[in-house]
């Protein structure tokens, strides 16, 4: 599928020339993951795999009703098991190790397809399907298999208070001081595979050009906010990200 750019209204090249790119923010979601086989969130009937969000991503639906809630978490990340990393994952794990500027890869995914790749300089700012949180002694652990109401906690021991360590909505994102101000430093912002719907997410474009970052998308389609990027690439992630890390990393000064 050939890539359509599309500049925004305030277009200014993306590298203006002798521009020094140095410290990058990179923003991804589950449309990085499509190519991998795992299901976006606004699926064509809306619902998410089948469920409203609200019955299963959401505090007050865990209390309503924890077998659907582990259910649901459960199916995914057996789903995980059977999915590898894409040509996108893959390339974002070689710039992680050939970049040498800042560099971190924030993802609103609780797949974990970009450790898998390789990438390090990686936060989970929705939380990661391989991890239980003890409501007991407040501890996070890995969590490979089902996991159900009657899960012990592998720290305290305590039968039934684990949940999955997943950011449910309403709920405070990760690291969002490390974010901030990663963003707030940052010369290039780019989001990949993101519908831009969800906040605090969503805004983090907006505070990058407000610092003075230059922003780019790659994405299917543009995206909610695609006009406050200064460049939307439209197309598949899979071929989009390894094309722009190539020309990247060939344009950068190496360490
Ligand atoms: C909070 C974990 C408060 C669960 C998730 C301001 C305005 C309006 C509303 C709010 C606001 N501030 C807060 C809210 C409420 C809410 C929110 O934003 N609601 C939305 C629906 C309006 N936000 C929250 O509740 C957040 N918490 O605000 O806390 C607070 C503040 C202080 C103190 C305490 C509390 C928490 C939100 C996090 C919820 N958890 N995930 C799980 O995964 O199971 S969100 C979940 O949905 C994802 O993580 C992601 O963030 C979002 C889905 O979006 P995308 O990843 O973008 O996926 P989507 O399917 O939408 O789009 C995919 C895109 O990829 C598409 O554009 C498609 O074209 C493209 N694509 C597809 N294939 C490809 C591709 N692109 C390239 N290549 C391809 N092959």
């Amino acid at each position: 599928m050939p890539m359509r750019i599309v500049p925004s209204l305030i277009a200014q090249p993306l590298y203006a020339s002798g521009m020094d790119i140095r410290n990058i923010v990179i923003l991804t979601g589950a449309g990085i993951s499509a190519e991998s086989g795992l299901a976006t969130f606004r699926g064509p009937d809306g619902l998410w795999e089948g469920h409203r969000v609200e019955d299963v991503a959401t505090p007050e639906a865990f209390r309503r009703d924890p077998a659907l809630v582990h259910a649901f978490y459960d199916a995914r990340r057996a789903k995980l098991g059977t999915v590898e990393p894409n040509a996108a994952h893959q390339a974002l794990a070689r710039l992680d190790s050939e970049w040498p500027g800042e560099l971190l890869l924030v993802t609103q995914n609780v797949d974990d397809l970009h450790e898998r790749a390789g990438s390090k300089r990686l936060i989970h700012m929705h939380g990661e399907l391989t991890k239980g949180w003890c409501l007991r002694c407040d501890e996070r652990f890995r969590w490979i298999g089902p996991m159900g109401e009657g899960a012990a906690c592998s720290s305290c021991g305590a039968a039934g208070m684990v949940r999955p360590d997943i950011v449910w909505f309403g709920e405070m994102p990760y690291e969002m001081e490390r974010i901030d101000e990663a963003i707030r430093g940052c010369d290039l912002f780019v989001s990949i595979g993101t519908s831009g719907a969800v906040y605090p997410a969503a805004g983090f474009v907006q505070t990058a050009r407000y610092c003075g970052a230059r922003a780019l998308e790659m994405n299917l389609e543009p995206s909610l906010g695609s006009t406050m990027f200064n460049e939307s690439r439209i197309g598949r992630a899979g071929d989009l990200v390894p094309q722009w890390i190539d020309e990247l990393l060939s344009s950068s000064p190496r360490a």
